[in-house]
């Protein structure tokens, strides 16, 4: 079949401002298949890992800071043309812009400006591949997987 798959996270702001029901509904409605989650803390050391990417940007620190601030909620999303289809649904990376630009997306519905922006997903199809294997297929995802059962 042409079901794609893509990497979901709701972020630390989105799980404490309680929209993971709303979130979830919004997914749901879309056509989405949540084909696993897990609730889990990021430690510093993962939180970089993931965003390996951004390293060398002067945000990175600060953006670490957040991604470790509180429990976030990672998903796999299955349907034909999941990453674009994620990526509309959020709306653009500073969620001030996008509370103005895409007022129906759920980062202007629970985001607060560039950095916290209170959900994630995959860019590209490899991404996402990689992010799924991050989260979910790695040795990580024991570590992950531990934390998770202590929260
Ligand atoms: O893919 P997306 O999350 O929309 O944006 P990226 O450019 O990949 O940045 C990842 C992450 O970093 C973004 O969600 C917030 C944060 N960030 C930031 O704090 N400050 C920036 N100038 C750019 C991004
Ligand atoms: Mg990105």
């Amino acid at each position: 079949n042409g079901k794609e798959r893509t990497l979901a996270m709701i972020k630390p702001d989105g799980v404490s401002g309680n929209y993971t029901e709303e979130i979830k509904r919004i997914i749901v409605e879309a056509s989405f298949d949540i084909a696993k989650e897990m609730l889990t803390q990021l430690d510093k050391e993962t939180a970089s890992a993931f965003y390996d990417e951004h390293s060398s940007r002067s945000f990175f620190p600060d953006l670490v800071t957040y991604m470790t601030s509180g429990p976030v909620l990672v998903m796999i999303l299955e349907k034909t043309n999941a990453v674009s289809d994620w990526r509309g649904l959020i709306g653009p990376t500073d969620a001030q812009k996008a509370k103005i630009s895409h007022p129906h997306s759920i980062r202007a519905l629970c985001g607060t400006d560039l950095q916290r922006n209170c959900v994630h997903g995959s860019d590209s199809r490899s991404s996402a591949e990689r992010e799924i294997k991050f989260f979910f297929e790695d040795v990580v995802s024991g570590d992950i997987a531990s934390q998770h059962d202590e929260l």
